[in-house]
């Protein structure tokens, strides 16, 4: 198995992080940790991005110097990852000297291979998204990326991206995966189809960037310097990408609005340094909050920490991954919340879990053994519930979260209803055998559905691992055979039900 290289964008460090953050690093982190699970070796990376205008302005805003600025923000990226519960292998700050080396040595390979030259650029820029718009791409006064513009012309490097057209729409043809899902790779498609302008990639008005080799009133264009994140964490220039496995593997994921600059700005930048194009970029929509744009000035910004400190790293997985139909736009809502962490945390997962164990503990010295064969009512039960569990790893594999998601809720559902419809507590006086057996089968079941939903809720699947009495790297390998015994030890509560009218919520509103 080849290994993989998955990586979050780099957040701008000129607000704190929000859900909107929290979900991309989640997603990477659920994707890495599922793909680890099956062997693979992974390497994971996230990191902030701190040059350009937007960030100087909001370092005088704040009256700090933007070194200082650029610090402390990025800190707090940095801390919400342990909150997350995430297993990134690195954190990249673009303020580091091992990434300033990188680009710029990225840079002279795309000057001395003639891909660079001096010219002047006027235009519409859009500094909230650093980028120059042309009279025609505005919409309403705004650029299309719905940032405020305003008129500049500046001497800067431009890089041949006119170039590239024909590359390009090669590439994506003989890549028809290379952007997922469709409806982004045909926008791409149609983008790069109307024609390339070459591409203004650097600025004179302001100086917090890295400085253009040999002409250092010149700082390198953010996104350049951005992009170049994925190389340095892979050790560019001294590990050689273009025979690497890693980076040959390497999938971008990244929210819609930065799938041009990914698939179009991207390759083509790699393609002039001879270097191979990334193997995919992976776009989500985005999170609305109580149905609206998420805004500071709106207050309706929501902070991923509060919902871990309340309900726990697990439970805000869970629901975003779940809530939110990949690749489309989804809300965000307190209520949202609550109606699916009981639904199926606390009432289908938590409470089969405690009732199936407890039964087992009391009536059984905690301990169920495999029978000897598969058979009746039992063989359909473990059919069906394998049949969902197939389909929830083929949907994973297809980036279809929320609907793996369901199909292990599924699997959930049916594992209920054979409690229900057996009724061990009934057998109990009847037929002992015929009550083991159905509770190894259900016992069974459960195992099998925590493996899978491990890497979303890592936590609770440790703790249901401990309860049944297996390690956790034996429950991780998947190679492994399940076991023929399970022992229940110690019953805990998994997800107490959330009242929804609990004073802890005043917490929601403090800001
Ligand atoms: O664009 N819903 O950084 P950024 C879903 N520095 N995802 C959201 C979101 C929301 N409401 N808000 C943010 C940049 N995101 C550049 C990237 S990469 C070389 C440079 C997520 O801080 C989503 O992944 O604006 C989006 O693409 C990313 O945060 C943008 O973060």
């Amino acid at each position: 198995m080849h290994p993989l290289y998955i990586t979050t964008p780099i957040y701008y460090v000129n607000a704190k992080p929000h859900i909107g953050h929290a979900y991309t690093t989640i997603v990477c982190d659920i994707f890495v940790r599922f793909n680890r699970m099956f062997g693979r070796d992974v390497f994971f990376s996230t990191g902030t991005d701190e040059h350009g205008k937007k960030i100087e302005q909001s370092a005088n805003n704040a009256g700090i110097e933007p070194q200082l600025f650029t610090d402390n923000i990025s800190q707090l990226f940095k801390d919400l990852l342990p909150v997350l519960n995430i297993t990134n292998d690195d954190f990249i700050r673009t303020t580091e000297l091992r990434h300033k080396n990188a680009v710029t040595h990225f840079w002279s390979r795309l000057k001395e291979s003639g891909h660079i030259y001096l010219g002047e650029y006027s235009g519409w820029y859009d500094i909230r998204n650093e980028a120059y718009f042309s009279e025609d791409e505005l919409v309403d006064g705004r650029s299309p990326l719905g940032g405020n513009v305003h008129y500049m012309t500046e001497e800067c490097y431009f890089f041949k991206l006119s170039e590239f057209q024909d590359k390009l729409l090669n590439f994506y043809e003989q890549n028809p995966d290379f952007i997922f899902p469709m409806q982004r790779r045909n926008e791409v498609l149609s983008f790069v189809k109307r024609g390339l302008n070459d591409l203004a990639i650097s600025r004179t008005t302001f100086s917090w960037g890295i400085p253009v080799p040999n002409d250092p009133k010149h700082v390198i264009y953010v996104w350049l310097d951005a992009l170049t994140n994925y190389l340095t964490l892979n050790g560019y220039p001294d590990v050689d990408q273009a025979n690497n496995e890693r980076w040959q593997n390497v999938i971008h994921f990244v929210g819609k609005e930065i799938v041009r600059f990914h698939a179009v700005y991207w390759p083509a930048f790699l393609m002039a340094a001879d270097l191979p194009p990334p193997r995919q970029i992976v776009s989500h929509g985005w999170w609305l909050s109580e149905g609206e744009k998420m805004s500071k000035s709106v207050g309706n910004v929501q902070d991923p920490i509060k919902y871990c400190k309340l309900f726990g790293s697990d439970a805000l997985r869970y629901f975003l991954l779940r809530e939110l139909s990949f690749g489309e736009d989804g809300n965000f809502s307190l209520a949202g919340f609550i109606g699916r962490y009981n639904a199926v945390l606390a009432n289908a997962y938590g409470n089969l879990c405690s009732r199936v164990f407890s039964f087992v503990l009391k009536n059984c010295d905690g301990s169920v053994k495999r029978p000897p064969t598969l058979t009746g009512d039992d063989q359909l039960f473990v059919a069906a519930v394998d049949s969902e569990l197939r389909e929830s790893v083929s949907l994973f594999q297809r980036y279809a979260f929320s609907k793996y998601l369901e199909h292990l809720e599924h699997a959930m559902s049916l594992a209920n209803q054979y409690m229900d419809s057996q009724k061990p507590w009934a057998l109990r006086t009847s037929d002992r055998d015929r009550m083991e057996e159905a509770l190894f089968w259900m016992v069974e079941q459960i195992y099998k559905i925590t493996r899978l939903f491990y890497p979303v809720i890592p936590i609770c699947a440790e703790k249901v691992f401990n309860q049944l009495g297996i390690a956790m790297n034996d429950a991780m390998s998947l190679s492994g055979a399940v076991p023929d015994e399970f022992h229940i030890r110690e019953i805990e509560t998994l997800f107490p039900r959330i009242d929804q009218f609990s004073d802890d919520f005043d917490v929601f509103s403090d800001d």
